[in-house]
């Protein structure tokens, strides 16, 4: 079984944890130099969907705005690519990590041989299993949205939606990854308190757009009587959109949908009636990593947590969002 002490020897090549709470040297988070141009490495997830994309594009922008170096790598939806394009970074010794790790479990190794090859590294976006690595111990700070928030403000408005009557079906996101386990905590969490509110039916579309079309199209067709759609990323809604519409069903009527991320197919989504909520998950890391790792260049304390603010799109402010969705 994985420990967090475990692990910490692993990181520690082996050798034991001191004694009477002292740490050796190279369990400390590594330091960061100033400099006026870093060389910074950005490990993508996958980039088969338009959060991704802009995600990358920001990552780019930025780097391209202040001269810094960016070595990006896509792991393609696998986790252990991850952890080798995390090893290349490390051998090509870039500045700085920013890691969005797919999975909060298999990314564990990747963060602690940074560490142990004394690079500073922040997760970006998904978070991995807090009780294997910590922010300010493992890696410097969790740059990311409250998943958890995410989730509970989708189950707020739907139920307000279906004045507190629905039978709902799931579509969860990457299993394992911290947004799929905290969106759908967040939504239980609430809906517990309102007896009306029930998910019949629930199941991993891989946040990806065809598999979230083919699993909607199976649960709707085991579930006929499903009066809702709780969808843990706007690409797996518009998937069931699609078999919604094929199914010969009015989204919007026959099933009343929430959904995250703010892409633009989801915006359009909402002005169109067939959404009734897009909860904003903001792809937009570049400024916000980039000053993070300017502050701990310059030795100032990182917050472990450093949250996104996110807004709640509905038909009635959606327009004035169009103009920057992605
Ligand atoms: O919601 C989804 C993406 O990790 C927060 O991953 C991210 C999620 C985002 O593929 O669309």
């Amino acid at each position: 079984m994985i420990t967090r002490r475990s692990l910490l020897q692993v990181a520690a090549g082996g050798a034991a944890v001191g004694a009477f709470g002292l740490r050796p040297a190279y369990a400390e988070l590594p330091k960061l130099a100033q400099k006026d141009t870093y060389k910074i490495g950005f490990a993508q997830t996958e980039s088969n969907n338009p959060w991704r994309l802009q995600q990358t594009k920001s990552m780019q922008d930025e780097a391209a705005k202040r001269g810094w170096q960016l070595v990006y790598t896509d792991a393609a939806s696998s986790a252990a690519k991850q952890v080798a394009d995390v090893r290349s970074m490390i051998a090509q010794r870039v500045d700085v990590i920013l890691l969005a790790p797919r999975e909060e479990r298999p990314l564990i190794p990747a963060v602690m041989e940074a560490k142990k090859a004394g690079i500073p590294l922040f997760l970006i976006d998904r978070n991995v299993d807090a009780s294997l690595a910590k922010p300010g111990e493992d890696y410097v700070a969790f740059i990311g949205s409250d998943f958890v928030e995410e989730g509970r403000l989708c189950a707020e408005a739907l139920t307000k939606a279906v004045n507190g009557e629905a039978k709902i079906i799931e579509l969860v996101g990457t299993i394992g990854s911290s947004p799929a386990n905290d969106r759908a905590k967040g939504f239980a969490d609430y809906i517990k308190d309102h007896p009306g509110m029930q998910v019949i039916a629930s199941q991993s579309g891989d946040f990806a757009r065809d598999k979230g079309r083919q699993v909607f199209e199976t649960l709707y067709q085991a579930h006929p009587e499903a009066t809702a759609l709780y969808s843990h990323n706007d690409e797996m809604t518009m998937g069931a959109i699609a078999a919604m519409e094929a199914a010969g069903k009015v989204p919007g009527k026959d099933l009343i949908i929430a959904s995250i991320d703010g892409t633009k197919d989801a915006a359009q989504a909402l002005m169109d009636g067939k959404v009734v909520v897009v909860v904003e998950c903001n792809p937009n890391f570049g400024p916000a990593s980039f000053d993070a790792v300017v502050r701990y260049g310059k030795g100032e304390h990182i917050e472990p947590n450093l949250v996104n603010k996110d807004r709640v799109f509905t038909k009635e402010n959606v327009e004035a969002y169009l103009p920057e969705a992605y």
